[in-house]
Protein backbone atom coordinates (compact mmCIF):
# COMPACT_ATOMS: atom_id res chain seq x y z
CA UNK A 1 0.00 0.00 0.00
CA UNK A 2 0.54 3.74 -0.32
CA UNK A 3 0.84 6.17 2.23
CA UNK A 4 1.06 9.67 0.98
CA UNK A 5 2.22 11.74 4.17
CA UNK A 6 1.48 15.66 3.66
CA UNK A 7 4.34 17.98 5.78
CA UNK A 8 7.31 16.38 7.30
CA UNK A 9 7.50 18.02 10.59
CA UNK A 10 8.10 16.87 13.80
CA UNK A 11 4.72 14.79 13.34
CA UNK A 12 4.77 13.82 9.52
CA UNK A 13 8.66 12.71 9.73
CA UNK A 14 8.57 10.50 12.75
CA UNK A 15 5.29 8.88 11.41
CA UNK A 16 6.44 8.39 7.34
CA UNK A 17 9.70 7.16 8.46
CA UNK A 18 7.79 4.32 10.85
CA UNK A 19 5.53 3.36 7.98
CA UNK A 20 7.92 2.80 5.50
CA UNK A 21 10.13 1.01 8.22
CA UNK A 22 7.54 -1.49 7.98
CA UNK A 23 6.97 -1.76 4.11
CA UNK A 24 4.58 0.46 3.26
CA UNK A 25 5.56 2.84 -0.32
CA UNK A 26 5.12 6.66 1.48
CA UNK A 27 5.22 9.88 -0.76
CA UNK A 28 5.92 12.69 1.88
CA UNK A 29 4.84 15.74 0.57
CA UNK A 30 6.78 19.11 1.81
CA UNK A 31 6.14 22.51 0.56
CA UNK A 32 9.30 23.38 1.71
CA UNK A 33 11.77 22.09 -1.09
CA UNK A 34 14.86 22.18 1.28
CA UNK A 35 13.80 19.99 3.39
CA UNK A 36 12.24 17.78 0.65
CA UNK A 37 15.40 17.88 -0.69
CA UNK A 38 17.15 16.68 2.82
CA UNK A 39 14.99 13.75 3.05
CA UNK A 40 15.66 12.81 -0.41
CA UNK A 41 19.76 13.34 0.04
CA UNK A 42 19.27 10.81 3.52
CA UNK A 43 19.50 14.03 5.70
CA UNK A 44 17.66 13.89 8.72
CA UNK A 45 16.60 17.55 10.33
CA UNK A 46 14.12 15.96 13.73
CA UNK A 47 15.55 14.33 16.46
CA UNK A 48 12.87 12.15 17.23
CA UNK A 49 14.00 10.12 14.24
CA UNK A 50 17.05 8.11 14.06
CA UNK A 51 19.32 8.87 11.00
CA UNK A 52 19.55 5.34 10.19
CA UNK A 53 16.57 4.83 9.96
CA UNK A 54 15.68 7.99 7.68
CA UNK A 55 18.83 6.48 5.49
CA UNK A 56 17.52 3.08 5.39
CA UNK A 57 13.95 3.94 3.99
CA UNK A 58 15.28 6.41 1.75
CA UNK A 59 18.33 4.27 0.47
CA UNK A 60 15.39 1.21 0.05
CA UNK A 61 13.25 3.67 -2.09
CA UNK A 62 10.89 3.05 0.45
CA UNK A 63 10.06 6.42 1.12
CA UNK A 64 10.82 9.83 -0.68
CA UNK A 65 9.62 13.65 -0.38
CA UNK A 66 8.15 15.85 -3.35
CA UNK A 67 7.06 19.25 -2.91
CA UNK A 68 3.74 19.43 -5.10
CA UNK A 69 0.05 16.73 -4.75
CA UNK A 70 0.67 15.35 -8.57
CA UNK A 71 1.26 11.78 -7.47
CA UNK A 72 -1.40 12.08 -4.38
CA UNK A 73 -3.53 9.84 -6.75
CA UNK A 74 -1.09 7.33 -6.63
CA UNK A 75 -1.65 6.99 -2.24
CA UNK A 76 -3.94 4.57 -0.96
CA UNK A 77 -3.88 6.52 2.12
CA UNK A 78 -3.51 10.13 2.33
CA UNK A 79 -2.04 11.36 6.01
CA UNK A 80 -2.45 15.27 7.03
CA UNK A 81 0.46 16.33 9.44
CA UNK A 82 0.91 19.87 9.08
CA UNK A 83 0.66 23.36 11.21
CA UNK A 84 -2.34 24.91 13.29
CA UNK A 85 -1.06 27.89 14.45
CA UNK A 86 -2.70 30.20 16.21
CA UNK A 87 -3.21 33.99 15.47
CA UNK A 88 -1.84 36.37 17.85
CA UNK A 89 -5.08 36.59 19.32
CA UNK A 90 -5.39 33.16 20.01
CA UNK A 91 -7.95 32.55 17.03
CA UNK A 92 -6.88 29.12 14.80
CA UNK A 93 -5.17 29.65 12.14
CA UNK A 94 -6.40 26.89 9.58
CA UNK A 95 -4.98 27.89 5.88
CA UNK A 96 -2.57 24.60 5.82
CA UNK A 97 -5.23 22.61 6.32
CA UNK A 98 -7.57 24.09 4.01
CA UNK A 99 -4.57 24.24 1.58
CA UNK A 100 -3.79 20.83 1.67
CA UNK A 101 -7.22 19.86 1.99
CA UNK A 102 -7.90 21.50 -1.12
CA UNK A 103 -4.79 20.11 -3.47
CA UNK A 104 -6.01 16.57 -2.36
CA UNK A 105 -9.59 17.37 -3.38
CA UNK A 106 -8.29 18.10 -6.69
CA UNK A 107 -6.72 14.72 -7.15
CA UNK A 108 -8.96 12.30 -4.89
CA UNK A 109 -9.67 9.22 -6.30
CA UNK A 110 -12.53 6.42 -5.29
CA UNK A 111 -11.19 3.91 -2.39
CA UNK A 112 -8.93 6.54 -0.95
CA UNK A 113 -8.69 7.29 2.93
CA UNK A 114 -7.81 10.74 4.18
CA UNK A 115 -6.75 11.44 7.86
CA UNK A 116 -6.18 14.27 9.72
CA UNK A 117 -3.84 14.47 12.59
CA UNK A 118 -3.38 18.32 13.05
CA UNK A 119 -4.00 19.42 16.30
CA UNK A 120 -7.16 21.28 16.13
CA UNK A 121 -10.63 22.50 17.38
CA UNK A 122 -13.01 19.94 17.41
CA UNK A 123 -15.29 20.14 14.43
CA UNK A 124 -12.49 20.75 11.46
CA UNK A 125 -12.89 17.20 9.76
CA UNK A 126 -16.22 17.43 9.57
CA UNK A 127 -16.85 20.97 9.25
CA UNK A 128 -13.86 22.01 6.98
CA UNK A 129 -12.39 19.33 5.48
CA UNK A 130 -15.56 17.42 4.31
CA UNK A 131 -17.45 20.20 2.77
CA UNK A 132 -14.03 20.98 0.45
CA UNK A 133 -13.48 17.37 -0.30
CA UNK A 134 -16.81 16.16 -1.56
CA UNK A 135 -17.37 19.33 -3.25
CA UNK A 136 -14.58 20.23 -5.32
CA UNK A 137 -14.29 15.85 -6.29
CA UNK A 138 -17.63 14.99 -6.47
CA UNK A 139 -17.00 11.83 -4.20
CA UNK A 140 -19.16 11.06 -1.20
CA UNK A 141 -17.51 10.32 1.73
CA UNK A 142 -18.07 7.26 3.38
CA UNK A 143 -18.98 5.34 0.60
CA UNK A 144 -16.16 6.58 -2.60
CA UNK A 145 -13.85 7.94 0.03
CA UNK A 146 -12.98 7.97 3.53
CA UNK A 147 -12.38 10.61 5.67
CA UNK A 148 -11.00 10.16 9.79
CA UNK A 149 -9.11 12.59 12.48
CA UNK A 150 -6.06 10.80 14.75
CA UNK A 151 -4.51 12.86 16.77
CA UNK A 152 -0.77 12.40 16.99
CA UNK A 153 0.44 12.36 20.93
CA UNK A 154 4.53 12.53 20.01
CA UNK A 155 6.19 13.66 22.78
CA UNK A 156 9.46 15.29 22.19
CA UNK A 157 12.55 13.66 23.34
CA UNK A 158 10.63 10.46 24.93
CA UNK A 159 12.57 7.38 24.41
CA UNK A 160 10.52 5.20 25.67
CA UNK A 161 7.13 5.89 23.71
CA UNK A 162 7.25 6.01 19.85
CA UNK A 163 5.06 6.38 16.81
CA UNK A 164 4.40 2.87 17.32
CA UNK A 165 3.67 2.08 20.94
CA UNK A 166 2.23 5.06 21.70
CA UNK A 167 -1.90 4.52 21.87
CA UNK A 168 -3.81 5.92 18.89
CA UNK A 169 -6.94 7.31 19.20
CA UNK A 170 -9.11 7.26 15.61
CA UNK A 171 -12.44 8.89 15.02
CA UNK A 172 -14.50 9.41 11.87
CA UNK A 173 -18.54 10.63 11.86
CA UNK A 174 -19.20 7.52 8.97
CA UNK A 175 -18.99 3.81 10.30
CA UNK A 176 -17.19 2.87 6.86
CA UNK A 177 -13.97 5.37 7.32
CA UNK A 178 -13.59 4.39 11.16
CA UNK A 179 -13.17 0.63 10.39
CA UNK A 180 -11.02 1.73 7.38
CA UNK A 181 -9.31 4.14 9.38
CA UNK A 182 -8.71 1.98 12.71
CA UNK A 183 -7.54 -1.20 9.85
CA UNK A 184 -4.98 1.41 8.69
CA UNK A 185 -3.44 1.97 11.83
CA UNK A 186 -3.42 -1.04 13.62
CA UNK A 187 -0.96 -2.16 10.84
CA UNK A 188 1.67 -0.59 12.50
CA UNK A 189 -0.08 0.92 15.95
CA UNK A 190 0.23 -1.40 18.77
CA UNK A 191 -3.09 -0.30 20.28
CA UNK A 192 -5.82 2.10 18.57
CA UNK A 193 -8.43 3.26 20.46
CA UNK A 194 -11.87 4.15 17.98
CA UNK A 195 -13.80 6.54 18.97
CA UNK A 196 -17.71 7.41 17.54
CA UNK A 197 -16.94 10.54 15.36
CA UNK A 198 -14.19 12.70 14.58
CA UNK A 199 -15.02 15.83 16.37
CA UNK A 200 -14.71 13.23 19.73
CA UNK A 201 -11.04 12.51 18.62
CA UNK A 202 -10.58 16.09 17.89
CA UNK A 203 -11.92 16.77 21.38
CA UNK A 204 -9.60 14.15 22.84
CA UNK A 205 -6.75 15.61 22.27
CA UNK A 206 -6.87 19.24 22.82
CA UNK A 207 -8.43 18.10 26.28
CA UNK A 208 -5.22 16.02 27.07
CA UNK A 209 -3.18 19.13 26.57
CA UNK A 210 -5.71 20.71 28.46
CA UNK A 211 -5.25 18.88 31.45
CA UNK A 212 -1.75 19.40 31.17
CA UNK A 213 -1.66 23.12 31.23
CA UNK A 214 -4.55 23.21 34.07
CA UNK A 215 -2.39 20.99 36.05
CA UNK A 216 1.03 22.82 35.26
CA UNK A 217 -0.63 26.12 36.05
CA UNK A 218 -2.09 24.42 39.10
CA UNK A 219 0.97 23.74 40.80
CA UNK A 220 2.83 27.16 39.17
CA UNK A 221 0.19 28.85 41.34
CA UNK A 222 0.82 26.81 44.25
CA UNK A 223 4.39 28.11 43.62
CA UNK A 224 4.27 31.47 43.87
CA UNK A 225 1.82 31.07 47.29
CA UNK A 226 4.67 29.06 48.81
CA UNK A 227 7.16 31.63 48.00
CA UNK A 228 4.67 34.23 49.88
CA UNK A 229 4.27 31.49 53.17
CA UNK A 230 8.27 30.98 52.93
CA UNK A 231 7.25 27.01 51.79
CA UNK A 232 9.15 25.11 50.04
CA UNK A 233 6.60 24.07 47.24
CA UNK A 234 9.01 20.59 46.32
CA UNK A 235 8.61 19.34 49.86
CA UNK A 236 4.99 19.83 49.47
CA UNK A 237 4.00 18.96 46.52
CA UNK A 238 7.22 15.47 46.56
CA UNK A 239 4.77 14.82 50.54
CA UNK A 240 1.64 14.99 48.77
CA UNK A 241 2.57 12.66 46.07
CA UNK A 242 2.96 9.92 49.00
CA UNK A 243 -1.41 10.14 48.87
CA UNK A 244 -2.52 6.51 47.53
CA UNK A 245 -2.39 7.10 43.80
CA UNK A 246 -0.51 10.12 44.68
CA UNK A 247 -1.33 13.13 43.00
CA UNK A 248 -0.15 13.19 38.77
CA UNK A 249 3.64 14.33 38.14
CA UNK A 250 3.44 18.08 37.54
CA UNK A 251 5.71 19.92 38.40
CA UNK A 252 6.65 24.08 38.91
CA UNK A 253 8.94 25.79 36.22
CA UNK A 254 9.76 29.22 34.67
CA UNK A 255 6.66 28.67 32.66
CA UNK A 256 5.19 26.72 29.34
CA UNK A 257 6.95 26.61 26.58
CA UNK A 258 6.70 24.09 23.12
CA UNK A 259 4.28 24.67 20.52
CA UNK A 260 1.65 22.21 22.09
CA UNK A 261 0.75 23.20 25.51
CA UNK A 262 0.49 26.81 25.72
CA UNK A 263 -1.55 26.76 22.34
CA UNK A 264 -3.70 24.08 21.97
CA UNK A 265 -6.20 24.64 25.34
CA UNK A 266 -6.76 27.97 22.94
CA UNK A 267 -8.72 25.92 20.31
CA UNK A 268 -11.13 24.67 22.86
CA UNK A 269 -11.36 27.97 24.41
CA UNK A 270 -12.24 29.33 20.71
CA UNK A 271 -15.19 26.89 19.84
CA UNK A 272 -16.52 27.35 23.26
CA UNK A 273 -17.32 30.59 22.32
CA UNK A 274 -19.42 29.60 19.49
CA UNK A 275 -22.07 28.47 21.63
CA UNK A 276 -21.33 31.13 24.67
CA UNK A 277 -19.74 29.37 26.89
CA UNK A 278 -16.06 30.75 28.91
CA UNK A 279 -14.01 27.73 29.48
CA UNK A 280 -12.43 29.44 32.46
CA UNK A 281 -10.28 26.98 33.27
CA UNK A 282 -8.12 27.41 30.13
CA UNK A 283 -7.66 31.08 30.47
CA UNK A 284 -6.95 30.97 33.66
CA UNK A 285 -4.23 28.32 33.02
CA UNK A 286 -2.84 30.44 29.90
CA UNK A 287 -2.91 33.71 32.79
CA UNK A 288 -0.95 31.85 35.19
CA UNK A 289 1.26 29.81 33.25
CA UNK A 290 2.35 32.94 31.41
CA UNK A 291 3.15 34.94 34.54
CA UNK A 292 6.33 32.62 35.43
CA UNK A 293 9.06 33.87 33.62
CA UNK A 294 8.29 37.31 35.81
CA UNK A 295 7.93 35.33 38.85
CA UNK A 296 11.66 33.61 38.33
CA UNK A 297 13.09 37.56 37.40
CA UNK A 298 11.43 38.92 40.65
CA UNK A 299 13.17 35.99 42.71
CA UNK A 300 16.72 36.37 40.96
CA UNK A 301 16.17 40.16 41.78
CA UNK A 302 15.01 38.73 45.77
CA UNK A 303 18.47 36.47 45.64
CA UNK A 304 20.58 38.77 44.22
CA UNK A 305 19.73 41.77 46.87
CA UNK A 306 20.30 39.23 49.58
CA UNK A 307 23.48 38.66 48.70
CA UNK A 308 23.93 42.76 48.08
CA UNK A 309 24.43 43.08 44.61
CA UNK A 310 22.27 45.17 41.98
CA UNK A 311 20.40 43.10 39.15
CA UNK A 312 22.07 45.72 36.98
CA UNK A 313 25.83 44.51 38.32
CA UNK A 314 25.24 40.75 38.49
CA UNK A 315 26.03 38.38 35.89
CA UNK A 316 24.20 35.39 36.07
CA UNK A 317 25.19 31.50 34.24
CA UNK A 318 21.45 30.47 32.67
CA UNK A 319 21.22 26.36 32.82
CA UNK A 320 19.48 25.38 29.80
CA UNK A 321 17.15 27.24 27.67
CA UNK A 322 15.37 24.61 25.35
CA UNK A 323 11.70 24.67 26.25
CA UNK A 324 12.08 20.95 28.35
CA UNK A 325 15.03 18.89 29.03
CA UNK A 326 16.64 16.32 26.86
CA UNK A 327 16.00 17.94 23.69
CA UNK A 328 17.66 21.33 21.81
CA UNK A 329 14.08 23.15 20.55
CA UNK A 330 14.25 26.51 22.23
CA UNK A 331 11.34 28.03 20.27
CA UNK A 332 8.64 29.66 22.86
CA UNK A 333 11.14 28.50 25.40
CA UNK A 334 10.05 30.29 28.88
CA UNK A 335 13.94 30.21 29.60
CA UNK A 336 14.43 32.44 26.91
CA UNK A 337 12.32 34.70 28.29
CA UNK A 338 13.57 35.10 31.49
CA UNK A 339 16.95 35.81 29.21
CA UNK A 340 15.03 38.73 27.83
CA UNK A 341 13.17 39.90 30.92
CA UNK A 342 17.40 39.61 32.84
CA UNK A 343 19.02 41.50 29.59
CA UNK A 344 16.50 44.10 30.04
CA UNK A 345 17.25 44.85 33.49
CA UNK A 346 20.92 45.05 32.35
CA UNK A 347 21.40 41.79 34.00
CA UNK A 348 25.04 40.67 32.09
CA UNK A 349 23.87 36.91 31.35
CA UNK A 350 26.03 33.80 29.65
CA UNK A 351 23.92 30.69 29.20
CA UNK A 352 25.03 26.81 29.41
CA UNK A 353 22.78 24.10 27.06
CA UNK A 354 24.71 21.00 25.36
CA UNK A 355 21.28 20.97 23.50
CA UNK A 356 21.37 24.79 22.04
CA UNK A 357 24.89 25.75 20.80
CA UNK A 358 23.31 29.61 19.50
CA UNK A 359 20.38 31.60 20.60
CA UNK A 360 18.99 34.91 19.27
CA UNK A 361 17.02 36.89 22.05
CA UNK A 362 16.34 40.41 22.19
CA UNK A 363 18.08 41.49 19.75
CA UNK A 364 21.70 39.75 21.05
CA UNK A 365 23.36 36.71 19.68
CA UNK A 366 23.97 34.70 22.39
CA UNK A 367 26.42 31.53 22.20
CA UNK A 368 26.51 28.39 25.08
CA UNK A 369 29.42 28.90 26.63
CA UNK A 370 31.85 25.83 27.65
CA UNK A 371 30.72 24.61 31.15
CA UNK A 372 34.20 25.11 33.33
CA UNK A 373 34.76 25.42 36.98
CA UNK A 374 36.00 28.81 36.39
CA UNK A 375 32.90 29.64 34.38
CA UNK A 376 30.87 28.32 37.06
CA UNK A 377 32.56 29.99 39.99
CA UNK A 378 32.56 33.59 38.70
CA UNK A 379 28.88 33.85 38.23
CA UNK A 380 27.18 35.36 40.88
CA UNK A 381 24.06 33.45 40.35
CA UNK A 382 23.58 30.11 38.44
CA UNK A 383 20.15 30.06 37.19
CA UNK A 384 19.18 26.15 36.15
CA UNK A 385 16.04 26.47 33.67
CA UNK A 386 15.68 23.48 32.21
CA UNK A 387 16.87 20.70 33.96
CA UNK A 388 18.59 18.56 30.93
CA UNK A 389 19.75 14.99 32.47
CA UNK A 390 23.18 15.26 31.20
CA UNK A 391 25.04 18.23 33.89
CA UNK A 392 26.61 17.18 36.41
CA UNK A 393 24.41 19.27 39.22
CA UNK A 394 26.51 17.91 42.05
CA UNK A 395 29.74 19.67 40.53
CA UNK A 396 27.79 22.60 39.53
CA UNK A 397 26.87 23.50 43.75
CA UNK A 398 29.66 23.24 44.69
CA UNK A 399 31.62 25.18 42.32
CA UNK A 400 28.79 27.67 42.54
CA UNK A 401 28.56 30.69 44.87
CA UNK A 402 24.56 30.64 44.76
CA UNK A 403 22.08 28.93 42.63
CA UNK A 404 18.32 29.10 41.67
CA UNK A 405 16.85 26.18 40.78
CA UNK A 406 13.55 26.51 38.73
CA UNK A 407 13.09 23.41 37.99
CA UNK A 408 13.63 21.46 41.56
CA UNK A 409 16.72 19.25 39.94
CA UNK A 410 18.87 19.59 42.55
CA UNK A 411 16.29 18.96 45.26
CA UNK A 412 17.32 15.21 45.87
CA UNK A 413 20.84 15.59 45.42
CA UNK A 414 23.19 14.36 48.80
CA UNK A 415 24.95 17.47 48.97
CA UNK A 416 24.88 20.59 50.65
CA UNK A 417 22.21 22.40 49.53
CA UNK A 418 23.00 25.68 51.51
CA UNK A 419 23.85 27.39 48.44
CA UNK A 420 20.73 26.30 46.65
CA UNK A 421 17.23 28.26 46.35
CA UNK A 422 14.15 26.21 44.57
CA UNK A 423 11.65 28.42 43.02
N1 LIG B 1 6.10 21.59 32.09
C1 LIG B 1 6.12 22.07 33.39
N2 LIG B 1 5.71 21.26 34.41
C2 LIG B 1 5.27 19.98 34.16
C3 LIG B 1 5.24 19.51 32.83
C4 LIG B 1 5.66 20.33 31.80
O1 LIG B 1 6.51 23.22 33.65
O2 LIG B 1 4.92 19.30 35.13
C5 LIG B 1 6.52 22.47 31.00
C6 LIG B 1 7.67 21.87 30.20
O3 LIG B 1 8.90 22.27 30.76
C7 LIG B 1 7.47 22.51 28.83
C8 LIG B 1 5.96 22.64 28.74
O4 LIG B 1 5.46 22.58 30.07
O5 LIG B 1 8.02 23.79 28.76
C9 LIG B 1 5.31 21.54 27.90
O6 LIG B 1 5.85 20.29 28.32
P1 LIG B 1 5.13 18.95 27.81
O7 LIG B 1 6.03 17.80 27.97
O8 LIG B 1 3.79 18.81 28.43
O9 LIG B 1 4.81 19.32 26.29
P2 LIG B 1 5.42 18.92 24.88
O10 LIG B 1 4.86 19.96 23.98
O11 LIG B 1 6.86 18.67 24.85
O12 LIG B 1 4.75 17.53 24.55
C10 LIG B 1 3.40 17.39 24.81
C11 LIG B 1 3.26 15.91 25.06
N3 LIG B 1 3.68 15.73 26.47
C12 LIG B 1 3.66 14.55 27.09
O13 LIG B 1 3.13 13.60 26.58
C13 LIG B 1 4.34 14.46 28.42
C14 LIG B 1 1.86 15.55 24.79
O14 LIG B 1 1.01 16.22 25.70
C15 LIG B 1 1.50 15.88 23.36
O15 LIG B 1 1.61 14.71 22.58
C16 LIG B 1 2.41 16.91 22.72
O16 LIG B 1 2.68 17.88 23.70
C17 LIG B 1 1.66 17.49 21.52
O17 LIG B 1 2.26 17.45 20.44
O18 LIG B 1 0.53 17.91 21.70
Amino acid sequence: AIVAVVGLGYVGLPFAVEKAKVGFRVLGIEQNPVRAEQINNGENYISDVKDEDLNEVVNNGKFQAVTNFERVSEADVIVICVPTPLTKNLTPNLSYIESVTAEIANHLRPGQLVTLESTTYPGTTDEVMLPILEQVSGLEEGKDFFLAYSPERVDPGNKRYTTRNTNKVVGASHPVSLEVATLFYRQTILHVVPVSSAKAAELVKVFENTFRAVNIALVNELTILCDCMNLNVWEVLDAANTKPFGIMPFYPGPGVGGHCIPLDPHYLEWKAKEFNFNTHFIALAGEVNRKMPQFVREKTWRVLNQKGIAPSRANILVMGVAYKKDLGDWRESPSVEVIELLLKDGVEVIYHDPYVTNLSVGGFDLASVELTDRTIESADLVLISTDHTEIDYVNLIDKAQIILDTRGVTRHLDCNQAKVVLL
